[in-house]
């Protein structure tokens, strides 16, 4: 006999974009979370030959266990960015091709892998949406490079030919289920808060934060002087951005399944 009742109060909150994870009566709305979604730009067999737009499966999981919904936001026009942004509850930026290096004033030197001009431009137009909005944002990877490249920062092209300090294996040769450095965290930031003092990661980039912009601040390093995690340094914004993989390690790691619990409660706040 509830049904009906629940069915009502269902879709008016559903027209209420303000609030999200409202409990009235039985219903709670679970945080609707997009994920920045990638292509794949040739057909390969799996397939059948066909084009796929993509996310890959672990950020999925990882909203899905920490009871938001997941949204895959398909590359497409940056105007549509200001609609997709203000549908959804926070912003997931996920790995995948390196970010052109035009957008922070350098051609591409010759250890620069494959960019996707495409998607660089969709994707910093869903941060300036999430910034503007101020729409939790978790960034994966290459989210905290295009973040922090879209904010005003800059990137080492190649960590091996560009940062004379590199000591640590970035590209793993393990397989990305099992961490293989360390991350120091800094005292006082929401990830120390989070995960403690330190912690083992996995670690599968080449590229990696050199300039941080204004607006972020450094949380997590390798100890060979990597920033390895960044946050806002503006307290209207809710940020984590890390250059490591939960996504891949994840079920098994209760851990990495940390970042993506808070994800969703920062997302359920706003
Ligand atoms: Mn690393």
């Amino acid at each position: 006999m509830f049904q009906v009742g629940k069915l009502i109060i269902g879709s008016v909150l559903l027209y209420n974009r303000e609030a999200s994870f409202i409990t009235e009566g039985m219903i709670k709305m679970r945080p609707l979370i997009g994920i920045a979604g990638n292509e794949l730009l040739e057909s390969v067999p799996v397939f059948g030959g066909m084009a796929v737009a993509y996310s890959p499966n672990g950020f999925i999981k990882g909203i899905h266990a920490a009871k938001g919904n997941p949204l895959v936001i398909p590359i497409g026009s940056p105007e549509t960015a200001k609609e997709y942004v203000s549908r959804m509850d926070g912003i997931l930026l996920t790995g995948g091709q390196d970010v052109s290096p035009h957008y922070y004033g350098e051609e591409p030197g010759l250890h620069m892998q494959a960019t996707f001009p495409l998607r660089d431009e969709f994707e910093m137009a869903l941060i300036a949406e999430a910034l503007l909005q101020k729409k939790p944002i978790f960034a994966v990877c290459r989210g905290i490079q295009i973040l922090n490249v879209q904010m005003g920062g800059t990137l080492y092209q190649d960590l091996d030919h560009d940062y004379p300090d590199v000591k640590i294996q970035h590209v793993q040769k393990t397989t990305f289920k099992f961490p293989t450095h360390s991350v120091i965290t800094e005292p006082g930031s929401h990830l120390h808060e989070l995960v403690g003092g330190k912690i083992q990661v996995n670690s599968y980039h080449h590229q990696a934060v050199k300039e941080i912009a204004k607006g972020l601040k450094p949380v997590g390093y390798s100890p060979d002087g990597i920033v390895e995690a960044l946050e806002a340094s503006d307290l209207e914004q809710s940020i984590l951005a890390i250059q490591w993989h939960p996504e891949t390690m994840i079920p098994d790691s209760e851990l990495m399944q940390l970042f993506f619990n808070d994800f969703i409660e920062r997302s359920a706040k706003k």
